[in-house]
């Protein structure tokens, strides 16, 4: 049993920790909600040393942005307690502890009066959800990229998490490949496509920013009684990126009509009013900075983020869960074909996806 509080101790706190919530969010850190005698309260994370490899890069980077975006929020006159995130050092000055089996934590303050969503209300809390991720990318267009490590290399390079499949594929770890024929075949009928938008990344057409890269709606935190998005949280894959990487996220798990693990396929497909919402508070929280070729290029990039989810769950599987939590042995199973059927989807809604974008030109 790992000994949260007195992993809790070891943070410089205002007060004692007396009890703690974990938190059953997220796939990969492992997250508590800590209560101090005095009624303060944090947030502490285990980060996931097997997915970020280099502890001591990652809290540079999001201390370095955290940082940044301050100064912003205080510029404009914002929230600068709630708008970001503020982590807290341990007793010795350390921006993170390791326990004596290796495991790392970091803690930080936590955000009063804020609701985290699974699932978006309706298009109008979805639209300002997108305003809100336009807007912190706005807030680190001018951040030093120099600054950043890639916590995770290759991240949203789909190409690459297709030979990663096809190596799990081969590999057959799990002994699971023979029974997800389908599954199989899907992936390889829509490996064409998988290069789109690092095709144009490498060409130039799409510029290179500082991203999110995990802009799930669950990793922004909305004012309990405005409803109004507040901070957004999980910074450990800000990197350098492209605009699509943040707004496809941002659909496949938000606009979706269900759940990420939903198995009635019926229930899975992409709401157009929520696309629409959502395109319209992204691109105008991005306030006329992205270029033609990145607005027209969003609907694919929405389809392509879908796709390398899809396969990135259904590699898990083949590998036997080794990189995503799960609950239940074929929840990674279950997952990718979700996402395929939301790639089918917006296969067919292609046409009005476009001509939903276009409207921005
Ligand atoms: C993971 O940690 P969490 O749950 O916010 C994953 C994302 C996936 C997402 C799928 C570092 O995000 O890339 O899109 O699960 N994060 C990492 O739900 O791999
Ligand atoms: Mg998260």
């Amino acid at each position: 049993m790992t000994d949260v509080l007195n992993i809790a101790a070891q943070f410089d706190l205002r007060s004692a920790p007396s009890s703690y919530r974990e938190c059953s969010e997220g796939h990969i850190n492992g997250t508590y909600f800590i209560y101090c005698e005095k009624g303060e309260r944090y947030v502490l994370q285990r980060i996931n040393t097997s997915v970020f490899k280099d502890p001591d890069g990652l809290m540079k980077n999001i201390i370095g942005v955290t940082e940044h975006i301050s100064k912003k929020i205080e510029a404009a006159g914002g929230d600068v307690k709630r708008g970001t995130l503020h982590f807290i050092s341990t007793k010795d000055g350390s921006v993170y502890y390791r326990d004596e089996n290796g495991g790392c934590w970091r803690a930080y303050e936590y955000v009063r009066n804020v609701v985290g969503y699974q699932s978006a209300e309706s298009p109008k809390v979805f639209e300002s959800v997108g305003r809100a991720f336009g807007k912190f990318q706005m807030q680190l267009a001018d951040y030093d990229v120099t600054r950043l490590v890639e916590t995770i290399p290759d991240f949203h390079n789909t190409p690459a998490r297709y030979r990663a499949f096809e190596e799990a594929l081969c590999a057959n770890a799990a002994g699971r490949a023979e029974s997800v024929p389908d599954e199989i075949a899907f992936v390889k009928e829509h490996r064409v496509i998988c290069s789109y938008i690092m095709d144009r990344m490498e060409a130039g057409v799409i510029p290179r920013r500082v991203t999110h890269n995990d802009t799930k709606l669950n990793n922004i935190l909305l004012d309990k009684v405005t409803g109004k998005p507040v901070c957004v949280i999980d910074l450990d894959t800000v990197m350098p990126g492209s605009v699509l990487f943040d707004f496809g996220d941002a659909i496949r798990f938000g606009a979706s009509s269900a759940a990420e693990d939903e198995t009635d396929l019926d229930l899975v497909y992409m709401r157009e009013d929520m696309f629409n919402a959502f395109a319209r508070g992204f691109i105008g929280g991005l306030d006329g900075s992205l270029t033609d070729m990145e607005i027209l290029a969003l609907p694919m990039g929405a389809m392509i983020i879908t796709l390398e989810t899809g396969i990135r769950f259904l590699t898990d599987y083949l590998n036997g869960d080794t990189y995503f939590r799960i609950h239940y042995p074929t929840q990674n199973l279950d997952r990718a074909r979700n996402q395929f059927k939301l790639v089918l989807d917006m296969e067919q809604k292609m046409p009005q996806m476009l001509a939903t974008v276009k409207k921005y030109l």
